[in-house]
């Protein structure tokens, strides 16, 4: 059966697909983008959570098909948080990675010591059903935030985030490295059992 990706971010489709591939998903996986009508989903909820399931719930109610949405961002504690979910328009325009980047780093110029960088970022993993069943569950990923951007892999702020315990940044991690460890590899194997309860 086919299961929508709710989202039209490319460096999520290609992770999810990795990591749902790895954990034994068999389902056709499905993009947003194959659904050019259904319009953008206004992401007016408060948490991640909120916001996966506003994205989840659209897509599966426009389709009649089940579909999972990931909603992620960076929290900075020295920021108490932010940008959270407003990261992918933390510097105005929506999906401007370069300049999310930068106005981040601008912020965190004057902290030079390390253990006041520090970082998580979050993935809230959500699955509706057209009947309007939901289900949704959360990953983490700590680290530190260097000063320079660092790798060309990934997308967001990958550049910037060193996990906890790595010398590298995600973007200098292999894709298979950083699903490995991270905030969305958590929380989408732990949503595969839950996928396979529900649609099997
Ligand atoms: P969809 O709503 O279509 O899924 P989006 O990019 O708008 O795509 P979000 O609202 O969840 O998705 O915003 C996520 C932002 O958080 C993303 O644009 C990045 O800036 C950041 N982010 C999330 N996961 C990340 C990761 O693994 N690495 C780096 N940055 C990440």
């Amino acid at each position: 059966t086919r299961l929508i990706l709710a989202t039209r971010n490319t460096g999520k489709i290609s992770e999810l697909r990795a990591i749902l591939a790895d954990a034994g998903l068999t389902h056709e996986l499905v993009g947003a983008d194959a659904y050019p009508d259904v319009p953008d989903v206004r992401e007016t909820g408060v948490t991640f959570a909120e916001n996966a399931l506003l994205k989840a719930h659209t897509l599966a109610r426009a389709t009649g098909l089940p579909a999972v949405a990931d909603d992620s961002g960076l929290c900075v504690d020295v920021l108490g948080g932010a940008p959270g979910i407003f990261s992918a328009r933390w510097a105005g325009r929506h999906g401007d990675d370069k300049a999310n980047l930068d106005l981040l780093l601008a912020q965190l110029a004057d902290i030079d010591d390390d253990r006041h960088r520090t970082a998580h970022f979050t993935c809230a993993a959500a699955l509706a059903l057209p009947d309007g069943r939901e289900r949704v569950v959360e990953g983490r990923l700590r680290g530190v935030l260097r000063h320079e951007p660092t790798g060309s892999n990934g997308f967001g702020y990958d550049p910037v985030l060193q996990p906890l315990g790595e010398t590298r940044t995600c973007a200098e991690l292999t894709p298979a490295e950083k699903n490995a460890i991270s905030h969305r590899g958590e929380a989408f194997r732990a949503l595969v059992p839950v996928v396979r309860e529900l649609l099997d």
